[in-house]
């Protein structure tokens, strides 16, 4: 017996840059597409875990027909939760990211009607694992999508579109077990790629 998950999911993977030459386009692999919860084990079992990635490695769990990137249709408007466990040798960053895939797979990172969570993302860093969550928005106005749409469609108030957001970053928090004196950060996917990098300036922490 097969169980089916809600949504269909693709894995893919960042290859670290082996120098100069290389473009994120030509690093990035899709992986493996899957639906069942017998499915994702099978793939869990058969790929390297994250402990043993080389640097700048990625890899992306996200819903099937969305890239993992800033620039795809259901990312562009969107954001993600994301937090850098710095003391690399003491974090168990494999049973992190399970956690954090079985999260996204069982539907638990918000209510299924939200229709926000878009993948989750595991980097690996010299100085740090960092884990994240992406979002369809930023939990207001979106410009330029017509007249009172708001958030992306959903025809939510800009109140309502941060208080999904803001409970995403709850779950997301108990799920890696943070802390509260810890600080999850959310942060805009264009002003990442304004700012060339993802370390942007946080506009929502929980
Ligand atoms: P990162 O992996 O988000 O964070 O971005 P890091 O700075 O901690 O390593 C690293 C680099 O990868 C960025 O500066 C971009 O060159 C590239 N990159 C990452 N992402 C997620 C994207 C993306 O969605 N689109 C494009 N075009 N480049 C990206």
């Amino acid at each position: 017996v097969k169980h089916p998950l809600s949504n269909r999911w693709t894995l893919w993977f960042t290859k670290p840059s082996s120098g100069k030459g290389d473009n994120w386009n030509d690093l990035l692999k899709e992986v493996i597409t899957f639906e069942t919860v017998e499915e994702f084990w099978g793939v869990y079992n058969n790929i390297a875990p994250v402990s043993e990635l080389a640097l700048k490695s990625d890899y992306h769990l996200f819903k099937e027909g969305v890239r993992p990137e800033w620039e795809d249709p259901q990312n562009k408007h969107g954001g993600k939760w994301s937090y850098q466990f710095k003391e690399k040798r003491s974090v168990n960053i494999d049973e992190i990211w399970l956690h954090t895939m079985l999260a996204a797979i069982g539907e638990t990172l918000e209510d299924e009607e939200d229709g926000e969570v878009m993948g989750v993302v595991v980097n690996v860093r010299k100085a740090f694992f960092r884990v994240g969550v992406w979002t369809r928005t930023i939990g207001k106005h979106i410009p330029g999508r017509g007249d009172g749409d708001i958030s992306g469609g959903k025809g939510r108030s800009p109140e309502k579109g941060k208080e999904i957001l803001m409970a995403i970053g709850r779950r997301f928090k108990e799920v890696l077990q943070l802390p509260a004196n810890e600080a999850l950060e959310f942060s805009g996917h264009t002003e990442s790629a304004h700012s060339g990098s993802s370390r942007a300036r946080a506009k929502m922490t929980v």
